[in-house]
């Protein structure tokens, strides 16, 4: 009965309001579903979900920086240990402003810098520890890496982040350390006075929490009063250990942040969400609008959001409450988040950045791209090239709007994305132009502060020859969608909402060209060893009913590839049939006509068709043992269950002599990534010696290959892998991969 009444007010809402201004609900970034509601009028309800006005701040920063930068940048490590000397971090230079340059050049509007990351060390001259740049050898204990990072950001004009991890190896690994020692709760009065170090800032407060809850409020008491203005800060999910069943105070954490950072918004928690991968991977429908067991307001602790469909209709027909809350898209330019070297660490081409970048702008979340500092305290001239290119297609792209002077509905022309237009009538956008213009690219935002997300599905239609024709479609749109398509030319073109949760209303939209470049290309090698170059096939699945559009974009141009680590050229030899391919570096590159496109290089370990697998611990039919060395990183070996240790012996059907190897993970299952393990050889594949030990960090969140190089070169014919650590506690080992290198 109240669900058919609800429905009966929904239905006269709609009737009644078509005309109206778009809205029938007081708006708000949170509202509870109730038992009362039927499936329409908690989509209705979803349809007036806005940000608050920090999200939509953060949202209008679109493409933002990371910074990696500590003890891993001195070890090579992607996790620390915690144990490390802080005389490690030997920085003996250090240029922030030549790191805020390269961003402005870029066109990011922030920056977050790890100023504790997993390891526990401090970028900051904090009062509460030691552990950290006060015990480094940079500027004797003096120096202060966010002082000077957050006077680098305000002469430039870029907003300040900061990333305060809450997992900390120090506090946990040294003998005084205060992570999970198991200290009563008792009332704390936050900041913690120290002797001849005062606050400028006289506020304090009052919370009922443990030791490490205590110095995790005191840090952020520092941070948040002592380093300028504050945009956001960023509690990362992982732990790499924990201990003494160490819970966190998030209220309070929130309370501190919002008394004295009023202007931040806060990553993790109930502002802003994980994208759910670290590899730049976007969701092809990414809303905003999220379901709720709880109201997020009151939640002390998030789970990460992975799945692909988090909040289609169904996904809301099963919440308590709809809550704002957009997504980042996080990646590193460089393989890894920490710098490690110039040679081996792979950074990503402008293609690619560019690419991550139309997707995740242009696909409703924000882009937050890392850039590692490398040991000279600045950005490497690859990741500043990259960068400087990627800020050159932004601006040469998006700076230029097409359907400037154009006639059509003026608020969605006007460039202004505070107006809109209510598409109460016709649900469609009709725009001309005084000319025909060519545009590969719409842009299209909607009104979300005052009327939130409610588009669901989208068409572009071009009148050619006296017709509409369709030319691309997608489905949300929310904060900005861009559209990107197979350049077409019209003087007409028409702008179709095909499905919405409520009556939309479009803010912007404009049209763009983007001058196509030689594609990007991918190296892989076959069991046998043929070498095969190709286009890259992006993820996102550019294919608009059914048309190749990579390939028909890219007829005409020529692949050239070097086998001796050279920088291919127009005279390296050409790509046009495949050859065998042992333990080497391949690098390629695409030319059309001469433009040359960014340069992909792979190195492959040593042949692996006369493999075979001696012996391993178990392994699930499904997942035999051979797929660990098949050439094909999508098949994986998988040991049964049954704890941390297992192995897996391979006859390499020759003796070899191996400087590295590396491990690929499986990518899609999370239950076998090998943190610890060790290499053992044998010359007679029965008594096994130990030959080193190795360990990766960070597999869950970022299952891509890892090398480990050995610290002198091993002749064998036998090897075996053997597991310590799985991680996440899990029981079973798993490899999609196994390479030696010569
Ligand atoms: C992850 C961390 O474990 C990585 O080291 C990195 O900081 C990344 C941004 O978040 O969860």
């Amino acid at each position: 009965m109240n669900k058919l009444y609800s429905l009966y007010i929904v239905l006269t809402i709609f009737i009644s309001c078509k005309t109206d201004n778009g809205l029938v609900l007081p708006t708000s970034n949170t509202i509870e579903v109730t038992e009362t509601d039927s499936r329409d009028s908690i989509i209705l309800k979803a349809a007036h979900i806005i940000p608050t006005k920090n999200q939509y701040e953060a949202l209008k920063n679109e493409f933002i920086a990371f910074i990696h930068f500590g003890p891993n940048t001195f070890t090579r490590m992607e996790w620390g240990n915690g144990m490390e000397d802080p005389k490690i971090f030997d920085l003996k230079t250090l240029d922030t402003n030549q790191w805020c340059q390269v961003m402005k050049n870029a066109g990011m509007k922030m920056v977050i810098i790890t100023v504790k990351h997993h390891d526990g060390f401090v970028l900051w001259q904090s009062r509460y520890t030691k552990h950290g740049i006060m015990s480094s050898p940079y500027k004797e204990g003096k120096g202060d890496i966010l002082k000077e990072l957050s006077e680098s950001c305000q002469k430039h004009g870029l907003k300040l982040g900061v990333y305060l991890s809450p997992a900390d190896l120090y506090q946990i690994e040294n003998e005084e350390g205060l992570y999970g020692n198991l200290s009563k709760y008792t009332d704390r009065t936050i900041p913690r006075v120290v002797e001849g170090r005062p606050f400028e800032n006289k506020t304090t407060f009052n919370f009922n929490v443990d030791d490490y809850n205590e110095y995790f409020l005191n840090q952020l008491f520092e941070l948040l009063t002592e380093y300028g203005t504050i945009h956001e800060v960023w509690f990362d999910g992982a732990h790499p250990k924990r201990k003494g069943g160490q819970k966190y105070n998030y209220l309070a954490w929130k309370e501190l942040i919002a008394t004295l950072a009023p202007q931040a918004v806060i990553f993790g928690k109930q502002d802003i969400r994980w994208c759910g991968n670290e590899s730049g991977a976007t969701r092809d429908t990414e809303w905003n609008v999220i379901p709720y067991q709880n109201n997020p307001h009151k939640m002390n602790s998030f789970a990460d959001i992975t799945e692909e469909d988090i909040a289609s209709r169904k996904k809301l027909y099963e919440a308590k409450f709809l809550h704002y809350q957009q997504a980042e898209t996080d990646t590193s330019i460089r393989e890894g988040w920490f710098y490690r070297d110039e040679d081996k660490q792979k950074v990503r081409s402008a293609d690619d950045v560019f690419d991550i970048y139309e997707r995740s702008v242009g696909g409703n979340s924000t882009f937050l791209l890392n850039i590692p500092p490398n040991r000279h305290g600045k950005f490497s001239d690859e990741d500043v090239q990259v960068l400087s290119e990627v800020g050159k297609r932004i601006e040469s792209t998006y700076t230029t709007n097409l359907f400037e002077g154009a006639t059509g509905p003026e608020k969605v022309l006007d460039g202004d994305i505070e107006s809109y237009e209510l598409l109460d009538n016709s649900n469609e956008i009709i725009i001309s132009t005084k000319q025909p213009v060519t545009i590969n690219r719409l842009m299209l935002q909607e009104a979300i502060t005052t009327h939130g997300e409610r588009i669901e599905a989208h068409v572009l239609d071009a009148w050619i020859d006296n017709a509409w024709k369709e030319v691309a479609h997608a489905t949300n749109v929310g904060y900005k969608r861009i559209l990107r398509f197979k350049e077409v030319t019209s003087n007409k073109f028409r702008i179709r909402v095909t499905a919405s949760r409520f009556v939309p209303a479009v803010s912007n939209v404009s049209a763009h060209y983007y001058k196509t470049r030689p594609p990007q290309l991918t190296i892989s090698r076959d069991i046998s060893g043929e070498l095969n170059i190709a286009p890259k096939r992006h993820e996102f699945g550019w294919k608009p009913h059914g048309e190749d559009a990579i390939s028909n974009l890219n007829l005409g141009f020529e692949i050239r590839y070097t086998t001796d680590g050279t920088k291919p050229t127009k005279m390296s030899k050409r790509f046009n049939e495949p050859e065998i391919i042992a333990s080497t570096e391949v690098k390629a590159v695409a030319f059309d006509k001469d433009e040359q496109g960014s340069i992909t290089s792979q190195v492959f370990g040593i042949l692996k068709i006369n493999w075979k697998s001696l012996a391993s611990d178990s392994f699930i039919p499904e997942h035999i043992d051979t797929n660990a060395f098949d050439e094909d990183p999508n098949t994986y070996w998988q040991s049964k269950a049954t704890g941390s240790k297992h192995h897996l012996n391979i006859d390499l059907g020759a003796v070899k002599t191996i400087s590295a190897f590396s491990y690929t993970p499986p990518k899609n299952n999370f239950d076998g990534m090998i943190e610890q393990g060790a290499i053992l050889i044998s010359d007679d594949a029965i008594i096994w010696k130990p030959f080193e030990i190795f360990e990766f960090g960070n597999l869950i969140n970022d299952p891509t290959p890892r090398t480990h190089y050995f610290k002198e070169a091993l002749t064998t014919r036998y090897v075996r892998i053997e597991t310590k650590t799985i991680a996440g506690g899990k029981k079973t080992a798993a490899i999609a991969e196994i390479d030696f290198f010569e």
